[in-house]
């Protein structure tokens, strides 16, 4: 299967069989929800359910942060699960559904919590998603490409096979697509593709209010975490001589800045504004890891940095991992020391 042809009439005929043969469909995505995640359910919900009139569920292993609430809204809450609130109403979802849709992953155990339930359920099984390795065994149709800027651009070129016409997609649906898409493409920023201005063009011929999307994605912060992004980049920024930047936020200084969930978002990408710079890593102290976020310019890999170091992977230029204590770090304050040592082995 080549990259090309990931979109065939005949898996295109197979999914539109499996949404006819089902009432009840759930819709998945993966741990720490972002904005193309949520925008791929809150798409795919309004689409299957509006168009299709299916009775749709979107389960989420954690809850989106305040945030992305502008694109979380556009799900109805009675159709909205999230594992970590309700386990017993999520994996019901799951359990009952007559098919399942997994979006912006590739391996089910991104999923978290909800990994067991969606390996027993008996229903069909679909994946939609844009990064590399996906874990095809694990579903019956897999529609997967990297030549994509989000899963959210994927699920359009899916629609529009199936729909023909932007304007056909009912507007919430329209609307949680070029979210998904302006989100991880960082506002056309990167992993940007011909078909992704296409898409843009077409969503916004449709109606699409992308200045809103702009506003409430990128413009609509607390005045907190600007305050907070001045204290990382003046008091906890290191720069390595080879060109690596890291950063990391602790508990401490969440509670000293009244830190919530999703509020550094994009923090990353700030060192990459620098020449010189050319390695990014963002950690986030939780209650036994450190939540890692790494991002790269053209010829260094994030991925790699990532898959070797951290526990991780994702794309070549964006990445996330891991470091659990004990299991990487024996304690939380032998982070800085094991960062230094992987980028020296690293960048070498
Ligand atoms: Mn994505």
């Amino acid at each position: 299967m080549t990259e090309a042809t990931c979109i065939t009439k005949e898996k295109i005929d197979a999914l539109e069989g499996i949404i006819r043969r089902a009432k009840k469909i759930a819709v998945l995505s993966h741990m720490n929800p972002d904005g193309d995640a949520v925008g791929s359910c809150a798409a795919v919900a309004s689409y299957l359910s509006e168009a299709c009139g299916k009775d749709v569920k979107v389960v989420l292993p954690n809850a989106p942060g305040e945030p992305l609430a502008f694109i979380t809204k556009r799900i109805p809450q009675d159709r909205l699960l999230i594992h970590a609130k309700s386990p017993e109403a999520a994996e019901k979802a799951i359990e009952d559904a007559e098919a399942i849709l997994v979006l912006d992953l590739n391996r089910l155990e991104r999923v978290s919590s909800e990994e067991a339930a969606v390996r027993r359920a008996k229903a069909p099984k679909v994946l939609i998603d844009h990064h590399i390795g996906p874990e095809a065994e694990a579903f019956g149709l897999v529609f997967s490409k990297t030549d994509v800027s989000s899963a959210c651009e994927l699920i359009y070129q899916i629609l529009m096979e199936i729909v023909g016409d932007a304007r056909k997609l009912p507007p919430t649906c329209a609307y949680a697509l070029m979210c998904g898409m302006t989100t991880d493409s960082n506002n056309f920023a990167n992993s940007v593709f011909p078909t992704t201005l296409q898409m843009a063009s077409a969503l916004l011929e449709a109606g699409v209010d992308r200045d809103g999307i702009v506003e409430s994605a990128f413009n609509s912060y607390r005045t907190n975490r600007i305050r907070l992004l001045g204290h990382m980049l003046d008091q906890r920024l290191h720069v390595t001589p080879e060109g690596a930047a890291w950063m990391i936020l602790t508990k401490e200084i969440k509670e000293r800045f009244d830190y919530r969930d999703g509020e550094t978002e994009g923090f990353v990408n700030v060192p990459l504004t620098a020449k010189d710079i050319r390695l990014s890593i963002f950690l986030t102290e939780e209650d036994d890891r450190f939540r890692v976020s790494i991002r790269s310019k053209k010829g260094t890999s994030a991925r790699d940095l990532a898959g070797r170091f951290f526990n991780g992977g994702g794309h070549e230029n964006a990445s996330g991992g891991r470091l659990l204590v004990p299991d990487d770090l024996p304690e939380k304050g032998d982070v800085e020391a094991y960062v230094e040592n992987a980028l020296k082995e690293y960048l070498k």
